[in-house]
């Protein structure tokens, strides 16, 4: 998982704090200076954060990605037999190919895989490891923003369309960005498509709460790894021990919330603002919803596809959702 997004490429050399980007400055700013201080979830993914994710994925208390992977294994021979001749499978945020080769290897019907995801070099690496196994798939790489509008290469626009939504990152979008993702997808993929989600669902908070809360403290390393972040590129100077991790399950909005608590009064700087905060107060960061089955299959038909089929691993914590698009399509009036 990349999350999506780098701020602009923009920056400028404070005197006294080197090199500031200002798309971060601007993001931060923007729920900094807000009456309830948020940050948004797109600024954890720098290489440090990524690389903090992965240990997440791996994490006792973290279900989320064995049990996805896990059930991934049955579901892919089943979506792959009805995949059809020359299909393409496009993945949506694929920092690497690997649940996509549960698809890719389970058919020899893919003629080509779109990766799509915001961090280019990574998407670089992954072609070049796919030219080396696969060398019979064409991989188009897409580097964009997954959340934005965007066109898929020319060689695969007039072949049959898998898209694939891996690793419960429709959890991250409020129900109205996750409605207007899958609407989009929906126009992107097009006529008679096809597409995989992996959604984490709905439990008992005594499940949930420590998967984001992890005895090691990785995923509250992973938290304030943004105020670290903050601090190398928008020239701010938090001091990120000064700032408790809270994972909390909000049950009227499901979802959990993490939170940085700030342990006592304290003034920030950052982009030439000065941010006060008060002893307890929080930023909250990120929101992973958990949906049940019947939310998720209500929020893709609001934006237009047709659920064909779920899967969910024994115990309930996982699910994956096939939809269809079933678009007819409308002659021009005379
Ligand atoms: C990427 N995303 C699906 C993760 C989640 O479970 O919401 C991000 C995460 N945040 C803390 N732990 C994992």
């Amino acid at each position: 998982m990349d999350g999506h997004g780098a701020a602009s490429a923009a920056a400028h050399v404070d005197e006294t704090r080197g090199e500031v980007d200002d798309g971060v400055v601007a993001d931060a700013l923007a729920g900094l200076c807000a009456a309830r201080k948020t940050l948004p979830a797109k600024l954890f993914y720098d290489p440090e954060g990524c690389r903090l994710f992965g240990l997440i994925t791996g994490l006792p208390e973290y279900y989320v990605t064995r049990t996805e992977r896990a059930l991934l294994e049955t579901v892919a021979p089943e979506v792959a037999a009805d995949v059809a001749q020359g299909a393409v499978l496009v993945e949506y945020g694929a920092s690497d190919e690997t649940k996509a080769l549960l698809l890719l290897d389970a058919t020899p019907r893919f003629s080509a895989y779109v990766p799509i995801d915001v961090a280019g070099p990574e998407l670089t690496l992954l072609a070049a490891r796919m030219a080396g196994s696969h060398p019979h798939l064409a991989v188009h790489p897409v580097t964009a923003d997954f959340l934005a509008p965007l066109s898929l290469p020319d060689a695969v626009t007039a072949r049959p369309r898998l898209g694939f939504f891996p690793g419960s990152t429709i959890g991250n979008l409020d129900p109205a960005a996750a409605r207007a993702f899958l609407r989009e997808v929906r126009e992107t993929l097009g006529r008679g498509a096809r597409f995989l989600v992996g959604a984490d669902l709905r439990k008992d908070p005594a499940r949930l709460v420590p998967a984001y809360d992890d005895a090691q403290g990785v995923t509250a390393a992973f938290n304030r790894n943004v105020l670290h972040r903050l601090n190398r590129e928008a020239g701010a100077d938090f001091e990120p021990d000064a700032f408790a991790h809270r994972a909390v399950w909000n049950d009227a909005l499901g979802r959990i919330e993490m939170h940085l608590v700030s342990e006592r009064a304290q003034e920030v700087r950052l982009g030439g603002r000065l941010i006060r905060f008060a002893a307890g107060e929080t930023i909250h960061t990120e929101n992973s919803y958990k949906h049940t089955v019947d939310g998720l299959q209500a929020l893709a038909a609001d934006a237009g596809w047709t659920g064909l089929r779920v899967w969910t691993d024994p115990d309930g914590l996982f699910s994956i959702h096939l939809f269809g698009e079933s678009t007819q399509h409308q002659e021009p009036a005379p």
